[in-house]
């Protein structure tokens, strides 16, 4: 069967940014919808979103990554097969001809990308993680909820980016949503009631008002037992330092607290957390730049947290080998539009797996209603998902297509639960 129509939109994402949109149509009847999601603090080797510059929307319009799609990539794909993922993305890869998707745009490709994996799904009349799983037993992910924003998603008010929960008591997805949502109520009565709440950051989280980094860790701690849940065992903590955005060529500078600190002092001020605090997951403890921090961080803690690389393997498979190579990190966050295609998504996923590395798929800061990630971390069996805090419906509508996917009749062979976070996921197909 083949795709007879694509069409290309601008839509608006959850900042009211321009963002990109592909509804791919195929000659059956059915269709697909990809859309680019954006981040807010970028690695500084993921693929390029194309935006338009001047002076409309911040410069960040999206007309020239439209008018691409509608002059170049719709008349390549029209008559192919949508089943031909890694076909049609090879295809995108050479139109594109850079080596960052930097002349069509990342958020080209990507939107194009998933609209493609959609309809494919469709046109096999499968939800699409099913498709995905291909026959494989696949399970539902382990979340990571986002409790408090800050960084870049929170004006800098504090300097490490998410504080995140993971509910490792839980045994279904639809019990780690309860647990979460009383923690992240908790959470914000505790701020409202010492002052320190400000409203909501880019993901949903509590916009905090606190003094210390440390604070956010103490706040947090005493919201999981006013929930009622013992910190560690029923819910623990999971961190996204994000230290691109406060550090380069091993200096880093945290604005709360007006120090700066070399890479080793970093290094120890987080082993100290991971100490103090029931933390089981630290998201780019030091920058994309600082390897040799990587190394020493990992080496240190990495038998009992996971540690996670965002920014610094920005969803690459080579990017992954050479982190392996080195020693650095034991866990990849899995982002579609770092990779800017499908099958490179799915290949960063693969070698981390096949490398003994765990996977989380993550959305951006900047998202929309579309819930493909969720199905990409269960059909693809990644054991862990991220995509921000308990509000807002862009966060809501991922959330809840969880809970759907674990309901419905056919549903997948079980829930990760903590085991998503131990080292070897055995049972990973
Ligand atoms: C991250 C993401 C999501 P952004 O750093 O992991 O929290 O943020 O999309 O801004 O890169
Ligand atoms: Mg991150």
């Amino acid at each position: 069967m083949t795709i007879q129509k694509i069409l290309a939109r601008r839509i608006w994402d959850s900042r009211g940014r321009p963002t990109v949109e592909v509804e791919v149509l195929n000659a059956d009847g059915t269709s697909g919808i990809g859309i680019a999601p954006a981040g807010a603090s970028r690695g500084s080797r993921e693929a390029v979103e194309l935006r338009d510059g001047g002076q409309r929307f911040m410069g960040l319009d999206v007309q020239q990554a439209v008018s691409g799609i509608v002059r170049e990539i719709a008349p390549a794909l029209v008559g192919r097969d949508a089943a031909d993922q890694a076909g049609i993305d090879a295809m995108l890869i050479a139109l594109d001809g850079t080596s960052d998707k930097s002349r069509l745009g990342g958020n080209a490709l990507i939107a194009t990308s998933l609209g493609v994996l959609h309809a494919a799904a469709a046109q096999a009349r499968q939800p699409l993680w099913r498709y995905l799983a291909d026959g494989r037993p696949v399970k539902l992910p382990l979340p990571q909820v986002q409790i408090f924003g800050g960084g870049a998603h929170a004006g800098r008010r504090v300097d490490v980016q998410n504080f995140m929960v993971i509910a490792t008591g839980a045994t279904s997805f639809g019990q780690a949503m309860e647990m979460t949502a009383e923690v992240y109520r908790a959470a914000g009565e505790l701020m409202a009631s010492r002052g320190a709440l400000a409203g909501v950051a880019d993901e949903g989280g509590w916009w905090p008002s606190f003094s210390r980094n440390e604070e956010a860790l103490d706040t947090l701690v005493a919201a999981i037992e006013r929930a009622g849940y013992t910190p560690g065992s029923e819910v623990a903590i999971a961190l996204d330092i994000a230290s691109s955005e406060f550090g380069r060529g091993g200096r880093y500078r945290l604005a709360l607290e007006n120090t700066e600190l070399d890479s080793d002092g970093l290094c120890e001020r987080l082993v100290r957390w991971v100490e103090r605090y029931p933390i089981v997951s630290i998201e780019d403890p030091l920058a994309e730049d600082d390897e040799a921090g990587l190394v020493a961080f990992t080496r240190a803690v990495g038998h009992r947290v996971q540690v996670v690389g965002d920014d610094y393997l920005v969803t690459s498979a080579d990017r992954v080998r050479a982190a392996a190579a080195a020693g650095a990190c034991n866990c990849v966050l899995i982002k579609p539009n770092q990779a800017g295609t499908v099958t490179e998504t799915r290949a960063a996923l693969e070698a981390a797996h096949t490398l003994g590395y765990r996977t989380i798929v993550s959305a951006r800061s900047g998202e929309t209603e579309d819930v493909a990630i969720v199905h990409l971390a269960t059909g693809w069996n990644a054991g862990q998902l991220k995509v921000g805090s308990f509000a807002r419906s862009e966060r809501m509508a991922k959330w809840n297509e969880g809970i759907r996917l674990e309901t419905r009749p056919g549903a997948p062979a079980g829930f990760w639960g903590r085991s998503a976070l131990h080292a070897s996921m055995s049972s990973r197909a």
